[in-house]
């Protein structure tokens, strides 16, 4: 039969960086794609699915994307982590991307039709001190973004999180072992509010500010953190805990009304559950490659709409401009939808990734290209093969390691 599935293969390049695309045939010759990088764990992923996954793919129907699905998370026993669910995502866009080609529609429409006429993304600002910051945030309000998340390097830290190397293409994961780069939570914590008071005072009242405190709080410092940002109007402040450990922004809620944002690493509903239904957060950050693909996604949204929790997914340039692609699908649907994030790809990312996506003064338009929108060209991927690279690690200034 036409939809059965013939082949699939998973691509890695490095066009600037690493990314893991799983290539999808079926019978007919219509070919779906779908991302399966995960930052500094590339290979891992890759290996699942060439000597796991791909076996049990073959012979399918490319249609049942629910019942595939369910066969690779159930049928796997050893269920969630990053490496399974991204290889799962990889499998569940390309096979939204096979259906929607085969249907001749957007993925969008599949998906029950457009909810939004544009999609509101954030930009990243950042800079090596605080007036390079306000520069730099200056900067991204001249290119037209309404919401710009700013992080800056921190008075008597030689390192900071979020601290690009001085163009526009943000990249951590720099060296074929890990970085290791400095942490003192009271420096920074002293740093930021005087960061936001001046940023606020440069920007006005309008655009909205958002900032990435990376996982590196406790519980009460996050809350104070929160609650020492609130006359400076963020629109959220994200990661501020590690989250794991759900159960701790009860206590930072209790203390703080700034909008809070979590998620990105998270891979199943199961992770963000408590979060969600308490109502400790205000934006989800799960995203399609990391967090199961369009199908679990699905769920995850439609659990934090009961609870008027919004989506406001990682897009990161770890992220392929396949996982852009599909994610802009599936923004445009999502009814809860709160915001994107989005960086630029570099320019020879983009070549070996054409796409029908673009950006226009601070919003983000999905194509109406069959499918998500978003090929490979293979041939250009093979000039760029693996590099070995991971992300950083952090430790406190007496050597401790800490959440980087
Ligand atoms: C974000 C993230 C990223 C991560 C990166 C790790 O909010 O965009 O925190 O910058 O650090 O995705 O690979
Ligand atoms: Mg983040």
């Amino acid at each position: 039969r036409e939809r059965t599935i013939t082949g699939a293969r998973v691509v890695v390049c490095s066009p600037g960086r690493n990314f893991v695309t799983l290539v999808i045939e079926t019978q007919a010759g219509v070919v779906g794609i779908g991302d399966a990088t995960l930052n500094g764990r590339e290979l891992s992923v890759a290996s699942y699915l060439t000597d796991h996954v791909i076996p049990n793919l073959i012979g399918r129907d490319a249609s049942r994307i629910e019942d595939v699905w369910q066969f690779l998370y159930r049928g796997a026993y050893w269920r969630r982590g990053p490496v399974t669910m991204s290889a799962i995502a990889a499998v569940d866009t390309a096979l939204w991307d096979i259906k929607a080609k085969m249907a001749g529609m957007p993925l969008y429409q599949l998906l029950g039709g457009k909810s939004r006429e544009r999609v509101l993304v954030y930009g990243h600002a950042n800079g090596k001190d605080l007036e390079h910051t306000v520069d730099e945030v200056l900067r991204y309000k001249e290119m037209g973004y309404e919401a710009i998340r700013a992080q800056s390097g921190v008075p008597g830290l030689a390192t900071a999180y979020g601290i690009g190397k001085g163009d526009m293409y943000y990249e951590p994961a720099g060296e074929e072992l890990p970085e290791v780069q400095e942490w003192d939570t009271r420096a920074y914590m002293t740093f930021v509010p005087k960061l936001f008071e001046r940023l606020r005072e440069k920007v006005g009242p309008e655009t909205k500010l958002l900032h990435d405190a990376h996982h590196r709080m406790t519980p009460q410092e996050a809350a104070r953190l929160g609650k020492s940002l609130e006359p400076y109007d963020l629109f959220w402040l994200e990661d501020l805990t590690p989250a794991e450990n759900q159960e701790a922004f009860r206590l930072i809620r209790q203390h703080t009304t700034t909008p809070l944002a979590v998620g990105e690493v998270f891979n199943t509903i199961h992770d963000c559950r408590t979060l969600i239904e308490e109502q400790l957060i205000d934006y989800i950050r799960a995203t399609v490659v990391h967090a199961g693909g369009i199908t679990h996604l699905r769920r995850i949204a439609d659990l934090a709409g009961l609870y008027q929790v919004r989506t406001g997914s990682h897009g990161a340039t770890d992220l392929s401009p396949v996982c852009m692609g599909a994610a802009l699908h599936f923004d445009s649907w999502v009814p809860n939808f709160g915001i994107q994030e989005y960086m630029m790809h570099t320019e020879l990312t983009d070549e070996v990734f054409p796409h029908d996506y673009r950006f226009e003064r601070g919003f983000m338009h999905c194509g109406e290209t069959p499918g998500h929108g978003v090929t490979l060209d293979e041939k250009l991927a093979a000039k760029h093969p693996y590099k070995p690279r991971q992300l950083p690690v952090a430790r406190l200034r007496d050597g401790t390691l800490w959440n980087w």
